[in-house]
């Protein structure tokens, strides 16, 4: 039988905004989110196989520069006409297409060519994981918890994690709501529990000796302590501190991961496909981690089903040997928009769905019409001829 052909050659983008409440707010040290709008995409190549996306930015630009509004202007206005109607080789090379004379906008560009790589799965026969070049089974998964009012609400949190069987529990910190914090949830959760905290870039240089407090809980790591893209004086700090540093905001590509690397600035990094704009990009990163004996894990963008999909596929490469944010759907959400949910065993592993091509999830297309509040469909210019009455942009 032939090889399938790589190619690949989108017709069509359909943007779709939902609103999805999450089941309790998440509260990080620069703001707190308690519905998620989330942007979905529906791809559809030349001969007409389709594929869910999902961009990952947020409401308000506190994590990152981006938000579901620049990414929706982004992907109608630069990206789209970059795809939509000119063939690539493979996925591989719509990151440079992305790339070229075409800065930021990585959440943007990431909910497309992550698209391109799992449309190319499925037409090559494949699961995303095993097309990615994955190779574990299932993925051990930790719990992000939000900022609570006090010390015991968040212990309690820890506490029930633990039941539930999460292999890590990372507690978001903030300048007065840290120290006392950690300390109540490791004297609830015990001496064995893989505890870490991130501080969402909530600290100065001048706060290392507060900082270097932590280090009697035994944290596995201290994600992004300090400025949002800084790598030089997380260097000085990782100097003053035990806790290994761990860096989320500051890697945007393989070339802050290489500097890390090169000043000591962390020990570990999060890889977020979207943050780091798609998998060329994050597999990219993560070799250069593993050529140089840094471990990675799987960050999390509260995703719904769809996005989790992507990470869980990205997370199945070997160097990533750290518990994930890949929590279950039912941590995020009453109900998914997929099926089957995303579930964790009492081991605290997720599956990697390897039955079948592509995602490895179905996509409740009735649920996700009830949650639509917005939609937008951008066609290549040669179907357009045929069916759309206005250049650039076509109503279904
Ligand atoms: O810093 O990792 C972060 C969510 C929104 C913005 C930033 C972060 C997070 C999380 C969520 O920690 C983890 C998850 O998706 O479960
Ligand atoms: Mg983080």
């Amino acid at each position: 039988m032939p090889r399938p052909s790589l190619a690949l050659d989108l017709d069509r983008i359909a943007l779709r905004e939902i609103r999805l409440p999450l089941i309790e707010p998440f509260r990080i040290s620069s703001g707190v989110v308690t519905e998620r709008r989330i942007l979905l995409l529906e791809l559809r190549d030349a001969d007409g196989l389709e594929m869910w996306a999902e961009c990952v930015a947020g409401e308000q630009p506190n994590y990152s520069p981006e938000t579901i509004d620049t990414a929706w202007y982004a992907i109608t206005t630069w990206i789209a006409p970059r795809v939509l109607g000119r063939p690539f080789d493979g996925p591989d090379a719509v990151r440079p297409e992305l790339e070229r004379d075409f800065r930021g906008h990585s959440m943007a560009k990431a909910a497309v060519e992550m698209g391109c790589w799992a449309l190319a799965a499925e037409r090559a026969g494949m699961p995303l994981a095993r097309f990615l070049g994955g190779t574990q089974t299932a993925i051990l998964t930790g719990i992000s918890l939000g900022i609570q009012a006090a010390p015991a609400a968040l212990a309690t949190r820890a506490l029930a994690a633990k039941a539930a069987g999460y292999r890590k529990i990372k507690l978001k910190i903030k300048p007065g709501a840290d120290v006392e914090y950690v300390a109540a949830v490791r004297e609830a959760v015990g001496p064995e529990v893989a505890l870490m905290a991130d501080a969402n870039s909530a600290y100065a240089l001048a706060d290392a000796d507060h900082l270097a407090r932590l280090d009697a809980f035994g944290l596995t790591m201290l994600e992004q302590p300090l400025g949002r893209e800084d790598l030089v004086q997380h260097a000085a700090l990782q100097r003053r501190i035990a806790t290994p540093i761990c860096l989320d905001e500051t890697i945007t590509d393989v070339d802050r991961a290489r500097d890390m690397i090169a000043l000591g600035s962390g020990r570990i990094v999060n890889i977020k496909p979207g943050r780091v704009g798609g998998f060329a990009s994050a597999i990219a990163i993560h070799d250069a981690c593993q050529s140089a004996g840094v471990p990675v894990w799987c960050g999390g963008m509260l995703e719904s089903g769809v996005g989790r999909a992507y990470n869980v596929a990205l997370a199945s490469l070997p160097n990533f040997t750290l518990p994930g944010d890949l929590s279950p759907s039912a941590r995020y959400w009453e109900r998914d928009v997929v099926t089957p949910e995303w579930t964790m065993d009492a081991e605290g592993l997720v599956a990697v769905p390897l039955e079948r091509p592509g995602l490895g999830v179905t996509v409740d297309v009735d649920r996700i019409d009830d949650l639509t509040t917005r939609r937008e469909v951008l066609a290549a210019p040669r179907s357009l001829a045929a069916t759309a009455p206005e250049p650039g942009r076509a109503d279904r």
